[in-house]
């Protein structure tokens, strides 16, 4: 009998540690779940992961299925990084931009946007402008008729997903970001959209 209530009890310590491991996988499969839901509305359609640094400029941490890049950067989050030049997609192709400003500054300090602008705009023309649109998040309001998609200003740890489809005409189509003096720094670069 004693060894019985020994085995019982170790039984019901067992049970409580898997009880307590229980709750862990729940919990992770909880975050999984909102992961696969992600992946779902994402289904098919091309993301591009976008990262905003300090150094003013569009960067990948990873290579990427039509985006071209240059140089490396190490940025202040310690992560070395891509710098994008160029992203290619088809005619009417269905974009996702997911753009994460890393920085560690003050908002107001170093904040960044996506601006995707009609083909033909002057980028610095709009950028210049921008700049002085504090109030409309740095878009130009009498050139807003000139951006396609952007994003909302993201400061340090924020991050948003576009949804979109690159233009049907094929051309170089800039994108930018509009805050101030970035443009000017190379945070900039193409569209490429082509057969
Ligand atoms: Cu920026």
């Amino acid at each position: 009998m004693k060894s019985i209530n020994a085995l019982f009890t170790l039984a019901l310590a067992f049970l409580f540690a898997c009880g307590g491991g229980g709750g862990d996988s729940q919990s992770q499969q909880a975050e999984s779940t909102s992961g696969d839901q992600q992946a779902q509305m994402s289904q098919d359609v091309r993301t591009i992961n976008l990262v905003g640094i300090d150094q003013m400029k569009f960067v990948v941490a990873e290579a990427q299925d039509g985006v071209y890049t240059s140089d490396t950067l190490t940025a202040s989050d310690g992560n070395t990084y891509f710098v994008v030049d160029s992203i290619a997609a088809a005619p009417g192709e269905e974009l996702q931009v997911e753009l994460e400003n890393v920085s560690s500054l003050p908002p107001s300090a170093m904040s960044h946007n996506f601006a995707l602008l009609e083909l033909g705009t002057d980028a610095r023309a709009f950028s210049n402008a921008s700049a002085q649109a504090k109030d409309n998040e740095y878009i130009a309001p009498d050139m807003e008729d000139k951006v396609i998609t952007h994003t909302k200003m993201l400061g340090g740890d924020e991050s948003e997903t576009i949804s979109f489809n690159a233009p049907d005409q094929t051309g170089r189509y800039d994108y930018v970001c509009s805050f101030p003096g970035h443009y000017a720094a190379g945070m900039r670069g193409k569209l490429v959209v082509q057969e």
